[in-house]
């Protein structure tokens, strides 16, 4: 479809990237199962090594991880975007390309656990320093900045706190040191939010979550700005080998043609779910941004298109009222991941950011009570009367 770039949200998310195929007539991308491609001749061979376009060997690029590529680049207003094998790869290749041998960077302190247990651990024995802020307030970041600070580094909506992290002026703290700002954009999808939009340089995915939507697959992605930021990405992933198998990338060009439909319903469904538990006398707090209580609703109404599907909350009586709830619900899975059309629930405290040390969890604003809910697409009356029922026996 010519001038994609330009069409409206639903049809840049049916149609980028993927293309009718010229031989077949195929409406759905093929699925390229080869690890390698055939050279016309010698001279052919030697010409796709050394720059030339055509497809050498599927780690190094195959068509139909490209058509995923190059529709999530559209979605999220990049240059283009590199496939990986899980968000976790994804995270990887953004530390890997980005920091060094005495290099630092600033991150948001509530960032899914792997992602900062990364930096804390593994990092450090290559030489590099991380400092985790409450990144709500852009003043800390900036308060962070040191002379070698490569890489500012933020969750927003943030796992499992629902914290937002103004994009804009972390943006402009970033580039003022020299530093790039990457941008973990899992909870909100490029549906309702485009961080390349807000100034950041770098935004990446778990595509397991909610651009897959099915949760039947492991994947992510990261886009890139800038064409000479995305060669450095490029250069580092294709080799470091965390990059996609074209199965996978089908799967999740499946899922993503319908985000945009999956999203307002499971949205929808979250705003009224929030808004019953608000009121709910066994709740003693909740996290939503689509509610007018969230401390930074008047954030997400700048730099997001809504407040998502994934809600934290405490209920009274701690945390054994808690296991309580997430023992007793029918609707919602007891399970880790979020994003699914179908919802679930967890305890973030022993099961996602267990590894991270109590006390730095509690700085982080993890508390021990907080229960986190993905709502899915399911009828709204079933996930409340659901929720009435297990509140009622606690
Ligand atoms: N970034 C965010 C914000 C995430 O929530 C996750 C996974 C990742 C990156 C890593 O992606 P993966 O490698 O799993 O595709 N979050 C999970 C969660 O909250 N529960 O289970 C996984």
């Amino acid at each position: 479809m010519k001038d994609i770039q330009n069409k409206g949200m639903m049809t840049r998310i049916i149609h980028a990237g993927q293309h009718v195929d010229p031989q077949t007539g195929a409406v759905s991308t093929p699925i390229y199962q080869t690890s390698t491609f055939a050279f016309k001749d010698a001279d052919h061979g030697a010409a796709c090594f050394g720059g030339a376009p055509g497809y050498k060997y599927t780690r190094l690029g195959n068509p139909t991880t490209e058509a995923l590529e190059n529709n999530i680049a559209t979605l999220e207003h990049g240059c283009g975007a590199l496939g990986a094998a899980s968000g976790m790869a994804a995270v990887n290749m953004v530390y890997l390309t980005l920091l060094g041998q005495g290099a630092h960077a600033v991150a948001t302190e509530s960032l899914y656990g792997p992602s900062r247990m990364i930096l804390e651990s593994e990092y450090p024995r290559f030489g590099v320093e991380s400092s985790f802020v409450d990144s709500s307030d852009p003043q800390n970041v900036a308060a962070a900045m040191r002379d070698n600070t490569k890489l500012v580094y933020v969750e927003t909506p943030a796992n499992p706190t629902l914290i937002l992290t103004d994009i804009k002026a972390c943006a402009e703290i970033a580039h003022e040191k020299g530093a790039l700002l990457a941008v973990d954009n899992t909870f909100a999808s490029p549906y309702l939010q485009n961080p390349l939009e807000l100034g950041a340089d770098i935004v990446l995915h778990s595509m397991t979550k909610f651009i897959n939507g099915h949760t039947d697959v492991v994947a992510g992605i990261v886009v890139a700005k800038e064409p000479e930021v995305l060669a450095r990405l490029r250069k580092v992933h294709y080799n470091m080998g965390g990059t996609m198998d074209p199965h996978q990338a089908w799967l999740v060009l499946r899922g993503v043609k319908s985000l945009g439909l999956r999203m307002e319903r499971a949205q929808e469904n979250a705003l009224k779910l929030a808004t019953f538990l608000e009121k709910h006398p066994k709740i003693s707090w909740i996290r939503y941004p689509g509610l007018e209580s969230h401390p930074q609703h008047e954030l997400m109404r700048r730099q997001m298109r809504g407040g998502g599907a994934v809600m934290s909350f405490g209920v009274k009586g701690g945390l054994e009222a808690g296991k309580t709830l997430i023992n007793n619900v029918q609707v919602p899975a007891l399970a880790v991941s979020l994003g699914g059309i179908e919802s679930l629930i967890e305890h973030p405290a022993s099961m996602t950011h267990a590894g991270i040390p109590q006390e730095e969890r509690m700085a982080a604003h993890i508390s021990d009570d907080l229960v986190r809910i993905a709502v899915g697409c399911e009828t709204y009356a079933d996930l409340e009367a659901d929720m009435a029922r297990v509140l009622d026996m606690i």
